[in-house]
């Protein structure tokens, strides 16, 4: 088994994201190093290796050792391992990722994380930019901070996804139905206690937030459209370039992300291994 003693985590900004080297994920790993990985995410936020040489069986093995896997209900997967999610983008395809979102909010127990392989690059470009929710949230003035501990968001799967915006994916209209049957809408806090950490993050995201309950129409698309600009801010934001074979594991609970939108007309192949989480909890009275 290897070792936990060879990990090296040098960080990439002060607020979120490092590259730690030493080790191969497709290895047995021991539960120590599960462990000093599990701690680099808590810590970091997103994590990224880089050079690694991963079948889909073994990056859902490395996935599994965090938790249970999720199974999405519309984008492709590969063959044989439903648990890989195939994001394939190409002239026929392009990205539907280029907007700031915390990955399948719009269920009851949304990720914990999620790993990120690296198939097919393009030349140049592709990159994927990923902010921390936290420092979003510490970024806020105190009375912002207070306000917005009260309150819930609807997160809806139809409000990111609708019939015409699959064009270019496999999902099927009768899919869609499907998927869209078995995800109403669910409530969220809009600051939630990391269940790890115990750090309050910002956990409304622009994909799948389609309100803020209790607000009229036009205070939540004024604050929403304040928080969707807030959580882009430069400060709180890692760039990651991708190389061959580099993967990215982020923290679902406290970070967002977005894939950059320029490298077409080159294919772009990544795969994903979603890691379900808990039930999003408000932040606890102090
Ligand atoms: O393609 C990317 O860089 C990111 C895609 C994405 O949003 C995801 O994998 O959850
Ligand atoms: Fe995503």
């Amino acid at each position: 088994m290897a070792r936990s003693n060879v990990l090296e985590v040098t960080p990439l900004t002060s607020a979120i994201g490092a590259l730690l080297s030493g080790i191969n994920l497709a290895d047995d790993l021991s539960d120590d190093l599960i462990g000093d990985i599990r701690q680099a995410l808590l810590k970091h936020q997103v994590i990224f290796f880089e050079n690694q040489d991963l079948s889909p069986k073994a990056q859902s093995a490395f996935a599994a050792r965090f938790g249970d896997l999720h199974v999405h209900p519309l984008y492709g997967k590969v063959d044989g391992n439903p648990e890989i999610m195939v994001i394939d983008n190409h002239v026929d395809n392009p990205t539907d990722n280029n907007f700031w979102h915390t990955d399948v909010t719009f269920i009851e127990t949304p990720p914990m994380g999620a790993v990120l392989h690296a198939r097919q690059l393009p030349p140049v470009g592709g990159d994927t930019m990923w902010s921390s929710m936290t420092a979003a949230y510490k970024a806020l003035s105190r009375p912002m901070q207070t306000f917005l501990e009260g309150l819930e968001a609807v997160h809806d799967f139809a409000y990111a996804f609708t019939p015409q915006g699959l064009a270019g994916s496999q999902a099927g209209a009768e899919q869609y139905e499907k998927a869209r049957r078995e995800h109403p809408p669910v409530l969220h806090p809009v600051i939630r206690t990391h269940p790890e950490t115990g750090e309050p993050a910002l956990f409304v995201n622009s994909v799948f937030t389609s309100r803020i309950k209790g607000l009229r129409g036009e205070e939540s698309r004024a604050l929403m459209t304040f928080l969707n600009a807030h959580v882009q801010k430069p400060e709180f934001v890692v760039r990651w370039r991708w190389t061959p074979g580099a993967v990215a594991f982020w923290d679902n609970r406290c970070t967002q992300h977005r894939a950059v939108d320029d490298f077409l007309p080159h294919r772009r192949v990544m795969h994903r291994a979603t890691i379900l989480g808990d039930k999003p909890a408000f932040r606890a009275a102090a």
